[in-house]
């Protein structure tokens, strides 16, 4: 009998579900897997009532109700201290650009939406989402300098990885110019078991819960 349940969106499109899931699976709570269909408006008719924001993720677990990708995350840490680096002063770091994936880089979730059924290659290069990428190049390059990588904290996947690994997904998918260091990490991502089993379930996105505007980006 699972402890819980995590409610995620579609996986061929729903970033925030994602890390939700990701940090869950690190984690290895024993957790009912509930996906629902969304449809890229914020409201979508699936989620209503089914979740605090009528957003996703959202978790279940033993008694605790959790939502934003972050406390989830942080949650998760709870179970799986790996999830943080142990050194406090790495942890910070962690933390802090975790936190600025959260609330920042706007531009570059805009131009190029999360696909992970898709290439579009050269597309969505606006003046905004190249600043975006710029920085979360310098982020990863100095994290993947300090560490000696395959993953900006060193040989296990953090939070700061769990929070970065859909903008590789859209990096994959919209493939903008990046430095060596930053494509070596996306492959590395890219080749973790776990996403890979996320991408096995993007491809097979039922045909009803195709978006449009996600399959045909203008
Ligand atoms: N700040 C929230 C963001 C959650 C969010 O925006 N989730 C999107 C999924 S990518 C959603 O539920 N969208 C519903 C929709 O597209 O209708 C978090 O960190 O979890």
């Amino acid at each position: 009998m699972p402890e819980g349940r995590l409610i995620i969106g579609t996986q061929r499109y729903s970033s925030w579900s994602l890390r939700g899931w990701l940090a869950v699976r690190l984690a290895g709570l024993d957790v009912e897997e509930v996906v629902l269909p969304i449809t890229g408006t914020g409201a979508s008719p699936a989620l209503a009532g089914k979740t605090p924001t009528g957003l996703v993720p959202y978790l279940e677990h033993r008694g605790a109700r959790v939502w934003e990708s972050l406390s989830i995350i942080e949650y998760c840490a709870e179970w799986e201290a790996s999830l943080w680096p142990a050194d406090r002063t790495a942890r910070a770091w962690c933390r802090s650009i975790a936190t600025e994936m959260q609330g920042g880089f706007r531009e570059l979730r805009m131009a190029m939406p999360y696909n992970a059924g898709r290439s579009f290659p050269g597309g969505g290069r606006t003046p905004g989402a190249l600043k975006d990428i710029a920085r979360i190049e310098a982020i990863w390059g100095e994290c993947l300098a300090a560490s000696g990588g395959p993953f900006l904290f060193g040989s296990r996947l953090t939070g700061a990885d769990v929070m970065y690994a859909p903008v590789v997904g859209r990096f994959l998918t919209w493939q903008p110019e990046l430095s060596a260091g930053s494509r070596a990490y996306c492959e590395a991502i890219r080749a973790h078991p776990l996403i890979e089993l996320w991408y096995e379930a993007a491809a097979a996105t039922p045909a009803e819960w195709l978006i449009d505007k996600y399959e045909n980006p203008q």
